[in-house]
């Protein structure tokens, strides 16, 4: 039974025999679970990194201090190392894990992605009631009008603090911290492409609420993000990977960032092999991964699919797979650089 229809038929049977005042006081009690309310959750994608994580925090936080209550952020996976370190480092707790939404998710809002293939598993597209975003439009559809906010920003935790500012609420220390993070941890830095001065702008303000050095706390945030000498080849490549379709092709796209692309040079065989597993396991066309190094700012494109999959790809990249790669100067972004390039070069 609904709490409607029981609040409707205690409702009725009520009204008949009493009092006023005792139906006031009646109807008040049983109708409490009618109105209680459900649940609204923030969740950012899959293989959640640090700026999707910080978004889900950040902006449930400002939903809660607008009065909604019931929004609760929560991630679709593990949090990776940076994520952790930032909110130990805050004193955040990590929040709710949600990989599934068979049996839940009433009202979902959607930050960092819009994505259906990178969001939560089933997940109804109609249950979303936000989006808050920084990357393409992903072929998002919902039956009715929604708060869709997409920006060509650095990082969405950025987009976020804009709104804390336009609806004039108080950013914390915590949540300047995040969102500092977020940012600086999405743009390398401030040195990605898809940095603009906005960014710079938020970075020293919220660094200021912070209370951190945004040079030697960005400095601590690469040193932790970058140290993968622990890691598996499977969990380099998982870590930030996102799937996409282009044009038909079923595709996953991973990223890594070190400071070094030495340190990757034993382990590089053995990311090729994972990533065939990948693409089995997974059932897509392609595979490719991004070995990027942060400071000379260039990536090694790793490969794996078939022929055809294959000739779109060089054309995207303009040049010739060698030793299962093509290598790029002055290539950072997978949202910028990488992404456009496949969608053009694959569409029939
Ligand atoms: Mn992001």
């Amino acid at each position: 039974m609904t709490n409607r229809s029981l609040f409707n038929t205690s409702g009725a049977s009520v009204r008949t025999c009493f009092s006023p005042l005792i139906i006031t006081v009646t109807f008040l009690v049983l109708a409490a679970p009618a109105f209680a309310v459900e649940e609204l959750i923030v969740i950012g994608h899959k293989s959640p990194d640090t700026d999707t994580v910080i978004s889900a925090i950040t902006y449930a936080n400002l939903k809660n201090m607008m009065g909604v209550k019931e929004a609760f952020p929560a991630v679709s996976g593990d949090l990776d190392n940076e994520t952790k370190f930032v909110l130990g480092y805050f004193k955040v707790p990590y929040p709710e894990k949600i990989t599934d939404c068979q049996h839940r998710c009433g009202k979902v809002i959607l930050v960092d992605h819009n994505d259906m293939a990178q969001t939560v598993d089933n997940l109804n597209m109609e249950n979303v009631v936000e989006v808050v975003d920084h990357h393409r439009v992903g072929g998002f559809t919902n039956g009715k009008a929604i708060f869709f906010l997409i920006e060509p920003a650095g990082a969405t935790g950025g987009i976020i603090a804009n709104l804390y500012e336009q609806n004039s609420i108080p950013i914390s220390r915590e949540m300047a911290g995040l969102m500092v993070s977020a940012i600086l941890s999405d743009t390398v830095l401030l040195k990605s492409p898809t940095s603009s001065p906005r960014d710079a702008a938020a970075v020293e303000k919220l660094a200021k609420i912070a209370g951190v050095d945004p040079v030697k706390f960005g400095a601590e945030l690469i040193r932790v993000k970058t140290d993968i000498a622990f890691k598996s080849a499977m969990g380099i490549l998982m870590g930030d990977f996102k799937e996409f379709n282009f044009s038909g092709t079923k595709s996953g796209v991973g990223q890594v960032e070190v400071a070094d692309l030495n340190v990757l040079t034993l382990k590089r065989a053995a990311i090729l092999e994972e990533m065939k597993k990948v693409k089995d396991s997974m059932n897509l066309d392609m595979v490719v991964m991004m070995l990027t190094n942060v400071m000379k700012e260039s990536s090694d494109l790793l490969f794996v699919g078939n022929a055809t999959a294959a000739k779109s790809f060089e054309k995207a990249f303009g040049g010739k797979i060698v030793n299962n790669s093509i290598y790029r100067e002055k290539l950072l972004s997978r949202k910028l650089q990488v992404i456009p390039l496949l969608e053009a070069a694959f569409k029939k």
